[in-house]
């Protein structure tokens, strides 16, 4: 899954891509480097992200997400009203980092739709988030969170085919979080649907090497590796073909992990 943040504030990439062109070029050269889904943001959610409005919102990705070509398109959004639009303009993939919290009808929309989508686990909100964020255990906490989450999308009438999971990784973490899901993300997997990871070129990655936000790639990909010999099965990057090759190596080597899931995304267009 390649990142295409359309947001003059991002954490990594803030401004490099806020001009539709730009995003539209960017993401063209993410799918040419081998990404089976494109996901489009038009809101940051680094910590201390201000919120940002539905027209602000949407003038950013429509145009965008209209233009892209040649792999699934996902909208990274909260909001009901940016999934609905961005969904006639051709997404079928929900990325919303709230797990359905923020608009409760968004379940009944991507139900109604059948539409695949991503349920994320986040600590508290964007603002606020990394000021002391506490677990009994994290793995177990963000486990339950995502048990119960996946409950109430099924309740509201999605398919569970279409559900992918993510424990939300530097959502309300610190470092030793992120370390405790990675080395444990295989528990996730028992829930029994394809688990997404989000670690690219995010501060915890920084703190480990040393490196500035756009010197993470590797970092990412090693993050990425392991998890995929975990049992995760999505990776969220901004450097595709880094990690990409990563993760090729990796699945040559392994043995085949037949006890995982292995649903992939459709790719169907719908529009
Ligand atoms: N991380 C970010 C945004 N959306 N979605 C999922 N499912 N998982 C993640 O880990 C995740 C996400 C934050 O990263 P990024 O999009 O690069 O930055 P920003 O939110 O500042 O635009």
């Amino acid at each position: 899954m390649g990142i295409v943040n359309v947001t003059p504030d991002s954490f990594s990439d803030g401004g490099t891509f806020d001009s539709s062109g730009a995003a539209i070029a960017h993401a063209q050269g993410l799918i040419a480097e081998g990404a089976q889904i494109v996901d489009v943001g038009g809101e940051s959610t680094r910590p201390g992200a201000e919120p940002v409005g539905v027209d602000a919102e949407l003038r950013r990705v429509l145009p965008v997400i209209e233009a892209i070509d040649g792999a699934q398109i996902s909208i990274d959004t909260m909001k009901l009203e940016v999934a609905r639009a961005a969904v006639g303009a051709g997404a079928t993939l929900v990325n919303d980092v709230t797990a359905f919290r923020h608009d409760p009808g968004m379940a009944a929309f991507v139900a109604e739709h059948d539409l695949d989508c991503c349920l994320m686990h986040m600590l508290g909100e964007p603002r606020t988030m990394q000021a002391d964020p506490r677990y009994e255990d994290v793995v177990s906490d963000v486990k339950a969170f995502l048990h119960d989450r996946l409950a109430f999308a099924v309740r509201e009438g999605v398919k569970e085919e279409r559900i992918l999971l993510d424990p939300g990784f530097g959502f309300g973490k610190t470092l030793e979080h992120n370390l405790e899901l990675l080395r444990r993300i295989g528990e996730l997997t028992a829930l029994g649907r394809p688990v997404v990871v989000g670690v690219s070129r995010k501060s915890f990655i920084g703190r480990i090497t040393g490196r500035d936000v756009a010197s993470r790639a590797v970092g990412t990909a090693a993050a990425n590796v392991l998890a995929y010999e975990r049992g995760a099965r999505v990776f969220r990057v901004h450097d595709v073909a880094v990690t990409g090759d990563a993760l090729a190596i990796a699945n040559a080597t392994l043995p085949p992990l037949c006890s995982h899931p292995t649903t992939t995304p459709t790719t169907t267009r719908r529009t």
